[in-house]
């Protein structure tokens, strides 16, 4: 009478709804599958991650008596998909039902959804309750709002979980800090990530990687990432000694060379199950309460977890499929092969993105935000190839956080449902909150000409682009207006000088051009 649990690489915590729900004599499969590992180039780190995590969560499983049907990626029988792999050990074992908790992708439900129709045997897709809200709450949440927004969805679950409450009152009688939040970093150490020793089990996951995915994006020399629960709580308790305290003042900060600043490195393990989230954020809230951070840096790490991931999730799975076709700005515009390689560009800033990127399939917020995010909405990219790549080249990257943040927070191509107005920014937004600028070859202060920074102009040439969508928008009427004042002639260098820009990026691939000349003028 044994059922079996169908576990995936991100769902690799011990409360896990289907674990829950076995009994001593259930199995558990586990699978590396070629089709999960290409369906887009995910970084060579990415998919070492998610081996390494699944196969030091099937150790411990075994270890606590669970019987598990693990298969390699290089074992000769794996039929090299998920789908596949249930239909194989159905028919070697004749398991009397299937458990498993629902995946984080709509494409995956779907395809479990019609193996659910075609074994003979009782599947059950569970809710993957490992949130602080369920789907109904957040379709309640949705019920009767034209314009759904994050900080009220966050503050009821506030209210609902009690995290920084007193009583029916927020602690320090704000809600939200954000705007102490954005200070420019001045100098000062920063704490370097921690790293831990790879066991023969990471290192084994790694040459596999080299072996089979040595084309995918990426390196594997400075991986850091937490594989086991023991490894993702040291790294928690590192940020919340080390980090936390800063985080609130620093979080907007850009600074070169410093690729992690005072942010947590905790997405992976949160998204992978390794950290349970509101474990997270109590832990953070204790640090207030003890002293040991102050409520701007606190409030402002919780509202991303319970706040934005929790919402990100809830927007995810109440709009897809469709959500996924949305191209509000209708972008179509090629992305530039140097968010692939960093020394195509010299935009200072998107080059320091894109290595901190392939160094570490890791950026933080605002480098994903305000850099290639801000860069692609305002260039124009093609809505497709940009969530491609953020779903392929981060390591916390899962289409139901993916998506939400690339496709509606940073391209603001889903009609305005996860922001109220683009988050567009010229050079001047880098330059207040970074150091790139004044090592860069474009200079920030001009807005066009030879030298002038593509930032200023493609900002300006998207906002006349989409002048008419914008004018009826209330939260854009002051730049707009900015619009107004500008005489016909700046307008055409602007023009002229986007076109030139993306044309030059199209033919070489880069946006090199600056002669010796030009510089030293
Ligand atoms: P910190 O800055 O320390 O933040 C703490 C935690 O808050 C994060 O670990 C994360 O779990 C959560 N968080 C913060 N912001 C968000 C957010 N906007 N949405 C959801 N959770 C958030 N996050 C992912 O986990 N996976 C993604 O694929 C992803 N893609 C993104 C794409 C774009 C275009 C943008 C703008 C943001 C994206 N984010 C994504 C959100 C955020 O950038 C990352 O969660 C964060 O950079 C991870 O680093 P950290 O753990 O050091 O985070
Ligand atoms: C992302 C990923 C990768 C690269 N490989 C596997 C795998 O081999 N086996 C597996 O079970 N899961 C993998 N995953 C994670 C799934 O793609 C993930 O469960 C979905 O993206 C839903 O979030």
């Amino acid at each position: 009478m044994a059922r079996c649990c169908l576990i995936l690489g991100d769902q690799l915590s011990d409360n896990l709804s289907s674990l829950r729900m076995l009994r001593p004599d259930d199995a558990v499969l586990m699978a590396e599958v070629w089709s999960e590992a290409t369906y887009v180039n995910h970084h060579k780190q990415k998919i070492a991650l998610i081996f390494a995590a699944m196969r030091h969560f099937a150790a411990r499983l075994l270890a606590s008596g669970r019987e598990v049907h693990y298969v390699k990626l290089t074992d000769s029988e794996n039929t090299q998909s998920l789908c596949t792999e249930i239909r194989r050990h159905q028919e070697q074992y004749q398991f009397d039902g299937w458990l498993i908790t629902e995946p984080g992708e709509w494409r995956l439900r779907s395809e479990f959804e019609a193996v659910a129709a075609e074994l003979d045997v009782p599947f059950d897709l569970l809710e993957d309750d490992r949130f602080m809200t369920s789907h109904a709450e957040f379709s309640e949440f949705l019920s009767g709002r034209k314009q759904p927004r994050m900080e009220h969805f966050y503050r009821q679950v506030r209210r609902k979980t009690g995290l920084l409450m007193e009583g029916t009152e927020p602690v320090g009688g704000q809600w939200n800090y954000d705007h102490d939040n954005r200070k420019r970093f001045s100098g000062g150490s920063t704490p370097a990530p921690l790293v831990f020793d790879h066991d023969d089990l990471t290192r084994e996951v790694f040459a596999v990687v080299e072996s089979r995915f040595g084309s995918h994006f990426g390196t594997l020399d400075h991986f850091f990432w937490p594989v086991t629960h023991a490894q993702a709580n040291a790294v928690l308790e590192e940020f919340i000694a080390h980090r936390l305290a800063h985080f609130g003042d620093y979080q907007d900060a850009l600074v070169s060379g410093n690729d992690t600043l005072f942010h947590s490195l905790i997405s992976t393990s949160l998204n992978l199950g390794l950290l349970d989230p509101l474990a997270v954020c109590r832990a953070a809230e204790r640090a207030f309460h003890d002293g040991r951070a102050p409520i701007n840096a606190v409030e402002g790490f919780i509202r991303q977890i319970l706040g934005w991931r929790e919402y990100v999730r809830g927007l995810y799975w109440a709009y897809m499929p469709e959500y996924k076709t949305r191209n509000g700005l209708d972008a179509q515009w090629p992305l530039p092969a140097f968010f692939w390689d960093e020394q195509l560009t010299e935009m200072r800033c998107i080059s320091e993105a894109v290595r901190n990127t392939r160094e570490h399939a890791y950026a933080h917020h605002i480098q994903r935000l305000m850099v290639t995010g801000n860069f692609a909405l305002i260039a124009g990219c093609a809505v497709e190839a940009v969530t491609d790549w953020y779903l392929a080249v981060y390591a916390d990257a899962f289409e139901w956080v993916e998506l939400p943040n690339t496709l509606g927070m940073a391209l603001f191509a889903d009609g305005g449902l996860m922001g109220s107005k683009p988050y567009c920014a010229s050079g001047k937004y880098i330059d207040r909150m970074s150091d790139y600028c004044k090592g860069c070859v474009y200079q920030v202060k001009e807005t066009t000409g030879p030298t002038a920074c593509p930032m200023n102009y493609l900002y300006w040439d998207f906002l006349l682009t989409h002048r008419e969508t914008f004018s009826s928008n209330p939260r854009m009427a002051m730049v707009m207006k900015n619009l107004d004042r500008m005489d016909t002639e700046k307008i055409q260098a602007i023009r002229d000088d986007a076109r030139a820009f993306k044309t030059r990026v199209e033919n070489t691939g880069s946006d090199r051009q600056l002669t010796t000349q030009d510089r030293l003028l």
